[in-house]
């Protein structure tokens, strides 16, 4: 993207003003402050601030989109590429994201898909406009993820963590951050009906009844006891989330994805469930009676490993034959009792 334009949705702070947002100071610095790479690498490994300064330094400049709607363009970073620590520490074949944790009271964090972290190029910022990097912007070292919303660059970085699966940051967790944060795609909160309070409160109270709230990204999140009955839920992303004894009854979830999600007990009665993908989710105890199940998936043709997880506590009943055949004998074969009541 050009680097002098905005993204939809986006005014320019005021010249040569740099607003803080979020936590304002660290944690008391440590005598020595280190950056360390653990998790799915092949050796743990950590950087002293000196020994950062010893690796390829880069100076980038870098557009910030902050997710409260200010954009700083052209800002001047200084540092390292994330990929030259990589070098040393080296990722194993598991790794797929990258959780960055600030030394702060809270221990903020954010995560990113490593193959993001790659395509973005990642920085360790230790210097801004040629000087160091201001403590309350994040100095001694910040992340800079370019082409993200700002919340995906943690200020005083501590420890970087390779994550075979991914851990929502402070913000996408327990504000209903989005979690790719794409500026470009207007990705702010999970879903894009909503605004930051609304979000926040929703998440809070699990409550998403008779919301709007197509498209809505909630992988990989914990919404144990969701209440999402008479939601517009269409399209949703419920991936790897945990949904046990969440109640959809009425909603509209059609092209949903539920691939690896845990779904026991959740209630699907009379909702709208075509063309949405169960596979490799639990459905033990799921209620799916009344339910439209056109073109929903729970076993994968082309895969049989990726399949959901079924027995004679979840129902289906008659909306069984709505499936395809192929559908249709997985579940015959795993919920014999399935078509019990209707
Ligand atoms: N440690 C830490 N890093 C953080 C935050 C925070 O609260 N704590 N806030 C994030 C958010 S939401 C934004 S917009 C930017 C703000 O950075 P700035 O204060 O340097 O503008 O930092 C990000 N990184
Ligand atoms: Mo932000």
């Amino acid at each position: 993207m050009s680097s002098s334009s905005l993204p939809p949705g986006q005014q320019l702070a005021a010249p040569n003003k740099w607003p803080l947002v979020g936590e304002r100071k660290p944690l008391p610095a440590p005598e020595v402050w280190t950056v360390e790479v653990s998790g799915c690498v092949v050796k743990v490994a950590s950087w002293t601030l000196e020994q950062l300064a010893s690796l390829p330094q880069i100076e980038r400049t870098v557009d910030i989109h902050c997710v409260t709607r200010w954009s700083k363009l052209g800002a001047r970073f200084g540092g390292v590429r994330l990929s030259d620590l990589h070098s040393r520490s080296r990722p194993t074949e598991e790794a797929r994201f990258v959780s960055f944790i600030a030394h702060s009271e809270r221990n903020h964090s954010t995560s990113l898909p490593l193959k993001d972290v790659q395509a973005l190029d990642v920085m360790l910022a230790l210097r801004f406009e040629g000087a160091l990097l201001p403590e309350e912007h994040g100095g001694p070292v910040r992340v800079v993820t370019p082409g993200r919303y700002f919340y995906k660059s943690v200020k005083w970085l501590r420890k970087i963590v390779l994550l075979a699966e991914d851990e929502l940051g402070h913000w996408e967790r327990s504000a209903g951050y989005h979690n790719r944060a794409d500026p470009w795609r207007e990705e702010r909160y999970l879903a894009p009906m909503l605004d930051r309070r609304e979000a926040a409160k929703r998440i809070a109270a699990r409550d998403f009844a008779g919301c709007e709230l197509r498209s809505i990204d909630a992988n990989g999140r914990d919404l144990a006891g969701l209440d999402a009955r008479q939601g517009i839920l269409r399209d949703a992303n419920f991936r790897r989330a945990r949904l046990e004894g969440a109640r959809f009854d009425g909603a509209n979830l059609s092209n949903a994805h539920f691939e690896n999600a845990d779904l026991r007990r959740a209630v699907f009665r009379n909702a709208d469930v075509e063309g949405a993908d169960f596979t490799g989710a639990d459905l033990r105890g799921a209620d799916f009676r009344g339910a439209s199940l056109f073109g929903a998936s729970f076993f994968s043709e082309g895969d049989p490993q990726l399949a959901a997880r079924l027995d004679a506590t979840t129902l289906i009943a008659a909306a069984v034959e709505q499936l395809t055949p192929v559908q249709q004998d997985y579940i015959r074969r795993c919920a014999p009792l399935g078509g019990r009541g209707s």
